[in-house]
């Protein structure tokens, strides 16, 4: 019999009111769940009148805990969604039906993970301000992020660049690794524990896969073939993976996420950027625009090369880009609400009618 707790389960996560026995989702496939319990590997689907009713519960994603009914004869049914200690999480603008009103829900692709390894390689991948956003990202799951610069084989000299992020990811650890050669593998023993689940968020081709292959030790994952010139590389992770190394760690491979943009990350921009909102709170003007103002301590910290403009200029612009962000999905849940008040009104009228 599987024990869940070696899966990261805490009893805390089971509410009074469950009913059925736990179990975690190892993917997700279109209509199907793969899943561990009690009773090992299993599939199973959502309770419709659960999930589908306009109080819906949130879709279960991989990692998540859920309870099921189980059954023995075929795919087991989801009967609840667990409360999700950590998440990534963005707002799905495709919207679902769900009964008569097109909802926009939160859509999460990954959730309850101990740690998120940023990655990006150290021969062409890396862009600082591609790591800012991961960085952002990563704190706002509540997770710890750690930061995993891969294929330190093909480098040749980054010291220099070493030290450049290690600043960008102030209070984050930066391990240079190669799932390669094993170098630098035995520096992340320390995130590498039973019952503990990584995330792996990083870019097609930064060599999510063969880092976990090199953790377990065998070939758990498709690696995929990349051109090494330009380093693209072919999406071979389809969908997100949840498995558990020899050790009882578990880890989580996602297929690259892409539209950056799109995730809210207001908290997380705080954390990365910690360094930066040390100097708003000391202008002169507390309503100092940073622009034009006597005063200004982002103006002057920058002129006494104290801050770069870079770093500066990109703490606005993902500024700029959470508030759009929150806006955006203020005024499409806003707008969800006053559909299905319309609806709820429409459906009482109408039956309202007929009673006359
Ligand atoms: N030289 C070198 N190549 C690597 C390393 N890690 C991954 N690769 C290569 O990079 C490509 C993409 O790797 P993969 O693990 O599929 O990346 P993923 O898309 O992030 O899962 C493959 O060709 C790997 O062989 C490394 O540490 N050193
Ligand atoms: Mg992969």
């Amino acid at each position: 019999m599987v024990d869940l707790t070696n899966y990261g389960l805490t009893p805390d996560l089971i509410q009074q009111n469950s009913i059925g026995i736990p179990a975690r989702i190892t993917a997700v496939h279109k209509e199907r769940y793969a899943l561990i319990c009690e009773q090992g590997e299993i599939y199973g689907q959502l309770k419709s009148s659960v999930y589908y009713t306009d109080s819906a519960q949130d879709f279960p994603t991989t990692g998540d805990f859920v309870m099921i009914k189980y059954n023995p004869d075929g795919d087991s049914q989801i009967i609840q969604t667990l409360h999700r200690r950590t998440k990534f999480s963005r707002s799905d603008y495709s919207g679902h039906a769900v009964g008569y009103v097109k909802t926009v829900r939160e859509q999460v692709v990954a959730a309850n993970f101990d740690y998120v390894f940023v990655m990006q390689s150290l021969n062409h991948d890396l862009n600082v301000r591609r790591l800012e956003r991961y960085l952002a990202l990563a704190w706002q799951s509540g997770a710890m992020p750690v930061v995993l610069l891969t294929k330190a084989d093909l480098a040749e000299d980054y010291e220099e660049l070493l030290k450049k992020i290690e600043k960008v990811a102030a209070g984050v650890k930066v391990h240079s690794i190669s799932a390669k050669t094993g170098y630098g593998l035995e520096g992340l023993s320390n995130y590498l524990l039973p019952g503990k689940t990584i995330v792996f968020l990083g870019s097609s081709g930064v060599g999510k896969s063969s880092l976990v292959n090199a953790l377990a030790g065998s070939e758990v994952m498709q690696v995929s073939n990349i051109r090494e010139e330009d380093s693209r590389g072919r999406h071979t992770t389809t969908h997100r993976q949840l498995l558990m190394l020899p050790n009882g760690t578990i880890v989580i491979d996602t297929p690259g996420m892409r539209e950056l943009g799109m995730w809210e990350v207001s908290d997380g921009i705080g954390e990365v950027f910690a360094d930066v909102e040390i100097y708003i709170g000391n202008c002169k003007f507390s309503d100092c625009k940073h622009e034009t103002e006597p005063g200004c301590a982002v103006k002057s910290a920058i002129e006494s090369g104290e801050l770069s403009l870079e770093r500066w200029e990109s703490y606005l612009k993902m500024k700029q880009e959470a508030k759009f962000t929150a806006e955006r999905s203020f005024f499409l849940r806003d707008k969800d609400a006053r559909n299905k008040k319309n609806v709820i009104q429409n459906r009482q009228k109408k039956s309202n009618e007929r009673k006359h």
